[in-house]
């Protein structure tokens, strides 16, 4: 898969993709990711790519031409999926969403600052607008490396034991189980006996129960 990122601030882009599970698969081949700056984009003179809203109003607002200059170039190189729009006022991030878009071979990442992009973008280019949740960052630029780090680990062969996403919270709209690791006991608090029994049905068994009781109790909402 192919993710590509428009952004005023690459900077901030490149460490969560440089270690562990991204690194992996950016070093297997199966995920490339790459930052382009904005400023490289804009013909006006210091590099501008934002301006005062029409209307009034305190905040800047990022201009169409850059942005438009940097999809429209973009995109007679990579024939995109999809073109994402980081915002708050998005479609909330869910895991669903992320199995979604990891089916997808290239993806365009548009990270908002300030008030946000001119609307005319989003009506002419965005084809899906998205927020990782109900709180407002400086940038986008932090939840697009949240949505790719999401989508990025359920590619086929990223992950070492393919299964393991399967195993994770939210897969099945359930919380996952609580896991443990030697040593058997540390201080007075034991590992759950069942989990030492050597019997698989019983081991599993006893996790689906956990993770519904977890659910159930800080999750309800996922239940209904
Ligand atoms: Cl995608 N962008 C910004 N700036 N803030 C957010 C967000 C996105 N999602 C939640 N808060």
């Amino acid at each position: 898969m192919k993710i590509d990122i428009i952004s005023v601030v690459p900077g901030l882009l490149e460490s969560p993709f440089a270690h562990s599970i991204m690194k992996r698969a950016r070093d297997k081949g199966l995920l490339e990711v790459t930052c382009y700056n904005l400023r490289d984009y804009t013909n006006y003179p210091r590099a501008q790519v934002d301006d005062y809203q029409f209307g009034g109003g305190a905040g800047m607002v990022m201009m169409i031409e850059p942005l438009v200059n940097a999809i429209e170039s973009l995109q007679a190189k990579t024939n995109y999926d999809e073109i994402i729009y980081l915002t708050p006022d998005g479609e909330r991030l869910n895991q669903k969403t992320a199995n979604q878009l990891s089916l997808k071979n290239n993806l365009l990442l548009i990270c908002g600052h300030y008030k946000g992009i001119d609307e005319r973008v989003r009506e002419h280019f965005i084809t899906k607008e998205i927020s990782i949740g109900d709180y407002v960052l400086s940038g986008g630029e932090l939840a697009a490396a949240v949505m790719v780090d999401a989508i990025g680990r359920l590619i086929p062969g990223v992950l070492n034991d393919e299964t393991s996403a399967l195993t994770d919270s939210f897969q099945d709209n359930l919380l996952a189980p609580p896991v443990y690791t030697r040593p058997e006991v540390f201080r007075d608090w034991k590992v759950p006996d069942i989990l030492l029994s050597g019997n698989h049905a019983k081991v599993e068994e006893w996790r689906q129960e956990q993770a519904l009781q977890r659910t159930k109790e800080r999750r309800p909402d996922l239940l209904d």
